[in-house]
């Protein structure tokens, strides 16, 4: 088996050798212009040249979780796209996402502010009941962070494609389901992926529809916000503030207005990281199972680009 492999924004040399030691009976490299034709490919945000070059792939296997940018690409015909599914994300963006919605339930960013005040003063506590939380996207990692939020008891709703049932979230689906969604949200996470179904998904005609004082969580990718829909339903007044993690343009450049509005908390795309160890064992598992024929998880339908 010849394995390629191309990450950007990342050193390659750990991913090839991790590779190589997971798969000993496999040949690894990095891919370089004109490196000999792979079986299967181990890739983020690779080139077009890549693809181009290696048109005979059997299989590309991504170390990320979403596969938007992968599948702007024209990809080799044959190629089953296959995606990371968890491989320790879950947890992160359990822990993420909670953190994100207690520190607004509990107004934790205001006592920071009386903090660098030396002001001691209590706010008067708030019902859960009055905070439902609504998930958008219940796959491997909407369902994981639902649940890690229902277990704080709050009221947890999803929204799905198709129709589900998890334990502890009222579940909604499709177009119908979506307006009743939002309508009994008062805080949004974003865990869908990228398709040009999901794009935009949060602008001002949606997060209309939210709860007053509603906030918003987007920890999956920036093109799924209208940006200047956010800011002005904040400054409005309609939306309460919102916790982001990814952007369209990443890094989010140093003018933008998000990193100095008062309501809006920033990170750098580090809601749930890529674990090298994790998802090469899980990617090394995956290319000897396929390689032998046998079904795998994760693999990508590229007509709905998810
Ligand atoms: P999954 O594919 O497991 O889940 C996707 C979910 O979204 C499914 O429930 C699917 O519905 C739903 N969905 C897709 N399209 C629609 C639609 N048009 N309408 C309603 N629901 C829809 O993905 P993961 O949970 O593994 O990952 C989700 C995304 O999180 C990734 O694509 C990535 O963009 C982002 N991410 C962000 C990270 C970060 O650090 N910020 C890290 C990792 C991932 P159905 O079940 O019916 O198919
Ligand atoms: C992913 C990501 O999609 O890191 O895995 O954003």
């Amino acid at each position: 088996m010849r394995i390629t492999v191309c990450c950007s924004d990342t050193k390659v040399a750990p991913w090839v050798e991790g590779l190589q030691a997971a798969l000993p009976e496999a040949e690894v490299s990095e891919w370089k212009p004109g490196a000999p034709p792979a079986d299967y490919a181990m890739v983020w945000s690779p080139p077009q040249a890549f693809c181009d070059d290696q048109q005979q792939l059997k299989g590309i296997f991504n170390t990320g979780a979403g596969v938007d940018a992968l599948l702007k690409l024209k990809l080799p015909p044959d190629a089953v796209v296959v995606r990371l599914d968890d491989a320790g994300m879950s947890v992160q963006m359990a822990e993420f996402v909670c953190h994100a919605v207690i520190r607004h339930f509990r107004e934790l960013d205001a006592y920071e502010r009386d903090e660098a005040q030396a002001k001691w003063g209590f706010r008067k506590p708030k019902l859960r009941a009055d905070f439902p939380v609504g998930v958008m996207g219940l796959g491997v990692l909407g369902q994981r962070v639902a649940q890690a939020v229902a277990s704080f008891e709050f009221p947890v709703r999803g929204w799905s494609r198709s129709p589900k049932q998890v334990e502890g979230v009222e579940c909604f689906s499709g177009d119908e389901g979506f307006r009743q969604f939002l309508a009994g949200t008062r805080i949004l996470v974003c865990l869908l992926p990228l398709t040009e179904d999901t794009r935009g998904i949060m602008n001002r005609a949606t997060l209309s529809q939210l709860l007053p004082q509603a906030y918003v969580i987007n920890v999956a990718r920036g093109a799924h916000l209208v940006e200047d829909d956010l800011l002005a339903l904040l400054d409005e007044g309609h939306l309460a503030g919102a916790a982001l993690d990814v952007f369209r343009t990443e890094p989010l450049p140093p003018e933008h207005r998000f990193w100095t509005h008062p309501k809006v908390t920033v990170t750098p795309h580090t809601s749930a990281r890529t674990l090298r160890e994790e998802s090469i064992a899980q990617i090394a598992r995956k290319m000897r199972a396929f390689s032998r024929g046998e079904p795998i998880a994760g693999v990508v339908d590229r007509k709905k680009g998810y």
